[in-house]
């Protein structure tokens, strides 16, 4: 028996890849309802070697549906989640709309799927960079109880979006060219051959000085974790990489961990391969994890300069595991 799923924001780079990941894992799909805003109404997706016709996002666009995946930003999702709901369609979130209401699992399903039982007709998927680093921290965490974590991302392009991905090529080819200042649209500051410290690029810091995109890891790690304790502090970096968020991650444990304990541990996690061979130049890289489902780590190594330190660095796909793979994860589980 397979279940109807709708697709909202399916023209983006986000929904582009749920597509393909629900051929890929043989999801049962009995009908696919491609929606997107009324500028793709009318144009074709392939799913499955059939072309099925893109309808324009209303109110009524949930009705026979099961499943719901949303990824058309936040806004979108406040506005007409509510109406999946009214017909019973369960509704797997992309944006950061609901993740952090009480009454809405946030989950990675190798952490805590045990919270998918509990929803209220919303599930929401976490931001790219929290899915990644929390499926590594979650063994440590176990093992060592880890009392402080600190990040610098190393950020993708993809994640902001299929323009922002046009902008970056375009720019790139400008600067190489010489010619005149490329007329950015997306950025504030030039990305090619540049690293901003600035993620999203279009929301005002907050008064605390951070971004948005740092306190989302801050705040969802915690609930994901299920540990207010748990201290934790983010840098989040764009830099001119078309796909794959790279972290440097430094924690700090209660009880001691070594390098080696720590990469057998996690070479047994789930969706996680070790990549850590530095007498081979083997370590983790953007351009290797991108296409793929694992989350890759490496240059696992202990900090001297605390009683109980590690530094890690992780690299997984932002548009698979850090959004699409994750999402459809949640939807077997529902199942
Ligand atoms: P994108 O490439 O810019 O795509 C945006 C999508 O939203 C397009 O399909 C667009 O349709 C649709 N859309 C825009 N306005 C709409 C409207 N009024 N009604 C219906 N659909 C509308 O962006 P993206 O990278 O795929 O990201 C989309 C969202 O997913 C983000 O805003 C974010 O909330 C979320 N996201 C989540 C994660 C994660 O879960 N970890 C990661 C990245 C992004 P048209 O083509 O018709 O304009
Ligand atoms: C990733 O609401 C919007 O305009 C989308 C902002 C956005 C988000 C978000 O807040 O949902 C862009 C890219 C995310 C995310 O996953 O948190």
């Amino acid at each position: 028996m397979g279940v109807n799923v709708a697709v909202v924001g399916v023209t983006g780079a986000v929904g582009i890849e749920i597509l393909r990941v629900l051929e890929k894992r043989d999801f049962p799909v009995d009908e696919l309802r491609p929606l997107a805003s009324s500028r793709s109404a009318g144009k074709e997706v392939v799913f499955r070697g059939k072309e099925i016709r893109i309808r324009e996002l209303t109110q009524d666009s949930f009705e026979g549906m099961n499943i719901a995946f949303f990824s058309a930003g936040g806004d979108i999702s406040r506005e007409f989640v509510p109406y999946a709901i009214e017909k019973n369609c369960v509704v797997v979130d992309n944006t950061s709309a609901f993740r952090m209401d009480d009454d809405v699992p946030l989950v990675v399903p190798e952490v805590n799927a045990n919270k998918i039982a509990g929803h209220n007709g919303v599930i929401a998927n976490p931001n790219c960079s929290t899915i990644q680093l929390v499926l590594v921290l979650k063994p440590i965490h176990d093992a060592a109880k880890i009392k402080r974590v600190v990040v610098s991302t190393y950020q993708a392009v993809s994640g902001a979006g299929l323009k922002a991905m046009d902008e970056l090529k375009k720019e790139t080819e400008y600067v190489l060219s010489n010619e005149d200042e490329y007329d950015r649209s997306i950025f504030p500051h030039q990305i090619a051959f540049n690293v901003l410290p600035q993620i999203p690029q279009d929301d005002a810091f907050l008064q605390n000085g951070y971004t948005s995109e740092e306190m989302k890891m801050i705040n969802e790690t915690k609930k994901i974790m299920d540990d207010d304790s748990l201290r934790i502090t983010t840098t989040t970096v764009r830099v001119p990489v078309f796909r794959g968020h790279s972290e440097s991650v430094n924690i700090e444990t209660k009880e001691k961990i070594s390098a080696d304990e720590t990469r057998d541990l996690l070479s047994k996690a789930e969706g996680i391969v070790v990549l850590d061979d530095t007498s081979r130049q083997l370590y983790p890289l953007a351009t290797e994890a991108a296409g793929k489902d694992e989350t890759f780590v490496g240059r696992i190594r202990e900090d001297d300069s605390v009683e109980n330190g590690l530094n890690l660095w992780i690299v997984s796909d932002n548009l698979l595991k850090g959004a699409a793979l994750n999402a459809v994860q949640i939807a077997e589980k529902l199942l």
